[in-house]
């Protein structure tokens, strides 16, 4: 039997970080979470873009571009949802999830779910350096396992 198991080496890994601006005050916060995690575990920051997206809706469109570039090893997408400022909550949501989900597959390269969808204002600040951590660091450790992990799992025949 063998054992696949992606680890958080990071030495000479190049990032995509698309962020969105919308809840920037919450979004910003994860970013510097990300790039915590990222440094952390030794990426440099010259290797590592960040793009601005205006929401969370638009997140799938520059993982896309970021990852069909073949320039990173991984893309982490990084947005919040929050349910207590939109009807169309549901939808933004949603489209991120999937447009992300299915951006990760286009690609073959990882790309990372970083979008808190919380209720209110206040909990999204607790997932972005609050009392419930932080969900852009979480993020970085699975887009470095991920990329160790794809690295060692047979290639596509
Ligand atoms: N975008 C977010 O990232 N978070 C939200 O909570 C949000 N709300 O509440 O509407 C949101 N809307 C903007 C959306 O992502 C698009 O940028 C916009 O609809 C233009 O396509």
């Amino acid at each position: 039997m063998t054992e696949f198991r992606g680890d958080t080496s990071a030495r000479g890994r190049r990032i995509g970080v698309a962020v969105a601006r919308f809840n920037e005050l919450v979004t910003r916060k994860l970013l510097e979470g990300a790039l915590e995690g990222l440094r952390a575990h030794g990426v440099a920051d010259e290797d590592v873009d960040v793009a601005w997206a205006p929401g969370a809706f638009e997140l799938p469109t520059v993982a896309r571009r970021l990852a069909a570039s073949r320039t990173y090893d991984a893309v982490i997408c990084l947005g919040a949802v929050i349910r207590g400022e939109t009807a169309h909550f549901e939808h933004v949501a949603a489209q991120a999830a999937t447009g992300i989900r299915e951006a990760a597959e286009a690609a073959g390269v990882p790309v990372i779910f970083g979008v808190l969808t919380t209720e209110t204002l206040e909990q999204a600040l607790a997932r972005a350096g609050g009392d419930h951590g932080n969900k852009g660091w979480d993020a970085a450790i699975a887009a470095l396992e991920m990329a160790s992990l794809l690295e060692q799992l047979p290639k596509e025949a």
